[in-house]
């Protein structure tokens, strides 16, 4: 892997690391270009979305039973129209559209397919609060031709060959990964160009940091508020943060280290948190910066989705404390 100065541009990256990749066709480098501009027009919405009448929630409900806010619409309709015509992706799944969407015929020999939450934590804009966009993506099915076939998306996330997301916070940082190493670009907003600033990622050792909605503990199996009791002993040190964002609190266990829980809970018994859009991409992201990902009992990226909105239990973050958290559940 190539290394690269802090204040490479997000174009000259991909160009140079696809380039070590002689079977890439392009449509790979086009369609995380695309992702970025998609990028830099919902940062610009969002930081707006105050004066631009964008608070707020469009009266309307999703697939996933949740009030639709206009951001939500916006950052979906964003991410389709800049992918759904560059000839690059031949599907997209998307947290705010209960079925697949197939791009027009003509597009269609697009070799990728894309998965997203569009705009995810969106429920905490009108607090100004950070939000993101998450996305991974597949080789489109060999056999499928990605036409009216869900099941094209219905994969192991160990077939992801790139994910990432957007943090929408006091910068926009989109972090990424082709499978080699995690990094992230920061959008320089006065030229509209990201720039390499946190460049190869890596997990640290056992952090003191957790991140959950304690609210629901009475909730959860009883040997995991044992582990959580554990960490509350003083003379460990440990520390909690919890934005109630997942970008926001997994870019700062990223950066800084942690581990994150969603446990299920009696409302939410198979968790709360997309498996495939939000889930997948996100242990994509951590396994490959050195940390673990799991459901509990297995390792999220081993998971093959039923359905293309399925949910999942989700313990992400340094490996040693997801291990040891996946040990307390196994009593
Ligand atoms: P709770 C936001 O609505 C979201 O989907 C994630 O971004 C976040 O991690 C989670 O829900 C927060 O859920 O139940 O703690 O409000």
């Amino acid at each position: 892997m190539a290394q690269f100065e802090e204040g490479t541009t997000l174009d000259r990256f991909l160009l140079e690391t696809t380039r070590e990749h002689p079977e890439a066709s392009g449509q790979f480098v086009t369609l995380l270009k695309q992702v970025a501009l998609a990028g830099k027009l919902v940062s610009a919405r969002v930081n707006r979305a105050g004066l631009a009448g964008m608070f707020g929630a469009t009266g309307s409900m999703n697939i996933q039973g949740e009030y639709v806010q206009k951001m939500d619409l916006y950052a979906n309709e964003t991410f389709k129209g800049a992918l759904e015509h560059a000839g690059v992706v031949c599907m997209m799944v998307s947290e705010e559209e209960e079925a697949p969407i197939f791009v027009p015929d003509r597009f269609r020999h697009g070799n990728y397919i894309f998965c997203m939450d569009p705009l995810d934590g969106s429920s905490n804009i009108d607090t100004n609060a950070t939000i993101g966009t998450i996305f991974c993506v597949f080789r489109r099915c060999s056999g499928g031709d990605g036409r009216g076939d869900p099941s094209d998306a219905l994969r192991s996330g160990r077939e992801i060959v790139a994910a990432g997301y957007i943090v929408y916070g006091a910068g926009t940082v989109l972090v990424l990964s082709t499978g080699e190493g995690v990094h992230g670009f920061t959008l320089d907003p006065t030229v509209g160009e990201f720039f390499l600033s946190h460049s190869d990622i890596r997990l640290g050792e056992k952090t003191r940091s957790y991140s959950c909605n304690e609210a629901y503990s009475a909730q959860w199996d009883p040997r995991l508020r044992a582990w959580l009791d554990k960490v509350k002993e003083p003379s460990l040190g440990w520390s909690a943060r919890y934005i109630g964002s997942l970008v926001g609190d997994f870019h700062r266990n990223l950066v800084k280290g942690g581990v994150f829980l969603y446990p299920p809970t009696a409302k939410t018994p198979n968790g709360k948190l997309r498996l495939l859009y939000e889930a997948f991409p996100l242990a994509y992201l951590v396994e490959n910066a050195g940390g673990a990902a799991s459901d509990g009992t297995m390792a999220i990226l081993d998971k093959v989705p039923g359905s293309i909105h399925e949910r999942t239990a989700l313990f992400i973050g340094d490996r040693d404390n997801v291990e040891e958290i996946v040990r307390a559940l196994r009593g």
